[in-house]
């Protein structure tokens, strides 16, 4: 029986367990990359750990997220990176230089090698057929270490592209379809290998659109193969040295097939606030539009600004509108410059921001009140762009900039005859921005720099074995973590800071509950389906860890964020029967006896509700390495206890 591309890069890196579907693996990793944003606790991990150097083939360490310093703070915290980075052997890709997935893939990708980062599109390196993998900070810093990384061997679908786009219909078009068909949740515990013919009409940056928004599918990642058109975008990088050709096995067996005819793809966008939230613009209908933001790790390639410049060229931004543009990388920006698109868009009144994630994380360009906004980023959850009652439309870059012109939503296949956009021979290649690791020799004397804002990993203790609380807080399905541990520029500068953070913790869903919680002591909460869906970032544990979370009971977790919880020693449980959720409310007073003898034996939990006389009872699937993790109290004191 062959194998999918998917299941032969991971049997080439199994390290530990059995290579069979549903069984936990390990496996190697060869690459690492982390953000600011998640950045600082992944290295405070690391030093904890205790290795003096990286042990992967390349870590590579990006400022792109925090770069708005409107105080001391983040300054502080690139400062630290900076420094932690010269010192245990990571590349450190200076601020300006772009945001870490765009960069990744143009600098140090290789097809058929593993990636994990502290950040959920790290998928993104799908796009030149590696397995790359979004990750907690800690699970990153044990594989800097040289750990194994540990996911369930996914199931796998096959997404069967065929045809060719037609003019003005772009990959984000592509990858707004496959969410509208699998929503969500569809994706969880599943990875996207994308094959057939349509396949060799996609460009390298619009095979990362795809797979970097494949996260918005709650996947654990999304591949294509690595073929000529791979070999053509390494070349132009001057890296064609790292490439080799990969795809599935003709005979490879799939979980699930999925058939797209690109051809009958229209343009789309996805409504507020959920990115499976998908229509047609047809069926959107004629809407005004106040904002309009071009960028994000999703589409701010060469590729997709050329369309942009394109479409902008000799016009002027509507008057009602404000169009901002942030190419992704250093790269990108130069090749703009050289080139003179730079100059139509600012000819055209675009505010060009730097090389960063910008407003995709709320750090500025937040809409008016109830402000429309269309964005090239990929998600669109309530708040997240800084105005609670904006309406945010995740839309292509060719509709976000026919859109900015008119003033009103626009179907870019109104602008007439599409000019061909073609990938250029050869990028402007300049690693000036990228500051190498000391020498093994030199690295004792590499002095880390701590700014005041960095405090350290919040303590756990080993998992009790009775667990006697309230219930702090009940939400419905779908909750983010951006509804748990909000970004923005004003609360992400507090991302080193756990006690600090704590404070913002769920506050977009109850105001009161990080003072609830600390009131209490401990306690447990209550969430629906799709339980910390979106980032990655593990703050979305630690923060509730530290006020006092002993257990999360949901219907449904999202995967990375169920890691985090069990890597922050927080038990993930989940309702045997899902009408038990109506069975617990705030402030109910819940027991949970013989904890140590369920997790030991995978028996399920009974959860006792005092104020309702009830008992109710939960599953935790938990692997035999979790087990231990969640025993030990946590990834942290059980890697500690290993070596
Ligand atoms: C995001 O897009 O939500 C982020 C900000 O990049 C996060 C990481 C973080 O919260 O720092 C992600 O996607 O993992
Ligand atoms: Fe940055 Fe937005 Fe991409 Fe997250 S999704 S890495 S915030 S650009």
């Amino acid at each position: 029986m062959g194998l999918t591309l998917t299941e032969k890069i991971l049997k080439a890196h199994l390290v530990d367990g059995e290579f069979k579907k549903g069984e936990e693996i390990g496996i190697k990793i060869d690459q690492t990359l982390t953000q600011d944003a998640t950045g600082t606790m992944a290295y405070l991990e690391f030093e904890a750990i205790g290795i003096p150097r990286v042990k992967t083939e390349r870590s590579v360490a990006y400022i792109d997220h925090n770069t708005l310093q409107s105080g001391f703070e983040n300054a502080d915290d690139h400062r630290f990176i900076g420094s932690i980075a010269k010192k245990h052997g990571i590349y450190f890709s200076r601020p300006g230089n772009g945001i870490c997935h765009q960069v990744h893939l143009e600098r140090f990708g290789i097809p058929g090698k593993t990636l994990i980062g502290s950040d959920s599109h790290t998928p993104t390196g799908g796009g030149i057929g590696m397995v790359a993998i979004g990750a907690g900070g800690l699970d990153v810093a044990v594989a800097m270490g040289g750990g194994a990384y540990y996911i369930t061997y996914p199931k796998i679908v096959k997404i069967n592209l065929e045809g060719k786009l037609s003019p003005w219909v772009a990959a984000k078009d592509v990858i707004l379809e496959v969410l509208s068909r699998m929503s969500v949740k569809g994706g969880v515990g599943k990875v996207i290998e994308y094959c057939g013919e349509g396949v060799k009409t996609l460009s390298v940056p619009e095979r990362a659109t795809i797979t970097n928004m494949g996260a918005e599918l709650g996947a654990t990642t999304s591949i294509f193969p690595s073929d000529e058109i791979t070999k053509e975008f390494l070349k132009a990088q001057k890296r064609e040295d790292v490439w080799v050709p990969l795809c599935a096995d003709e005979d490879a067996v799939y979980d699930e097939e999925i058939n797209i005819n690109l051809s009958k793809i229209t343009p789309m966008a996805a409504c507020p606030h959920m990115p499976d939230n998908v229509k047609t613009l047809s069926e959107i209908g004629k809407m005004k539009i106040d904002q309009v933001c071009i960028g994000s790790c999703t589409n701010s390639s060469l590729q997709d600004m050329m369309k942009v410049a394109h479409i902008l060229k000799g016009k002027t931004v509507n008057p009602d509108v404000s169009l901002s543009i942030a190419p992704g990388s250093k790269q990108v920006l130069n090749m703009l410059a050289q080139n003179g698109a730079l100059s139509v868009m600012i000819d055209a009144g675009a505010r060009i921001l730097e090389s960063a994630c910008g407003p995709c994380i709320g750090m500025g360009q937040s809409p008016n009140s109830k402000g429309i906004s269309l964005r090239t980023f990929n998600r669109n959850f309530e708040g997240r762009s800084g105005t609670k009652d904006a309406g945010v439309y995740l839309v292509s870059p060719e509709v976000a900039a026919a859109s900015a012109i008119s003033g009103y939503l626009t179907d870019p296949r109104d602008l007439g005859d599409m000019p061909e956009f073609k990938m250029p021979e050869e990028f402007i290649i300049n690693d000036n921005m990228i500051v190498l690791p000391a020498d093994e020799k030199d690295m004792e004397s590499v002095e880390i720099l701590r700014g005041p804002n960095i405090k350290p990993f919040p303590k756990t203790e080993p998992l009790n074995d009775k667990i006697e609380c309230k219930c702090s807080l009940k939400v419905e399905d779908n909750i983010t973590t951006d509804h748990i541990m909000p970004a923005g520029a004003k609360i992400l500068p507090l991302r080193s800071n756990i006690p600090a953070i704590s404070n913002h913790c769920f506050t977009v869903c109850d105001e009161e509950f990080p003072k609830r919680a600390k009131e209490m002591g401990s306690s447990i909460i209550v969430g629906g389906a799709n339980y910390g869906q979106g980032s990655s970032r593990e703050h979305a544990a630690l923060a509730p860890l530290y006020l006092g979370v002993k257990a999360v009971v949901t219907k449904s977790f999202a995967r990375i964020h169920r890691a985090n919880l069990v890597n922050a020693g927080i038990l993930p449980l989940s309702f045997k029967n899902e009408a038990d959720y109506n069975n617990i409310d705030l402030n109910d007073e819940l027991t949970i006896e013989n904890l140590k003898e369920c997790i030991n034996e995978g028996k399920n939990i009974i959860i006792t509700n005092r104020t309702k006389g009830i008992e109710i009872e939960c599953e935790c699937e938990l692997s035999e390495r979790a087990r231990k993790i969640i025993l030990a109290g946590g990834l942290l004191s059980y890697t500690k206890e290993q070596m």
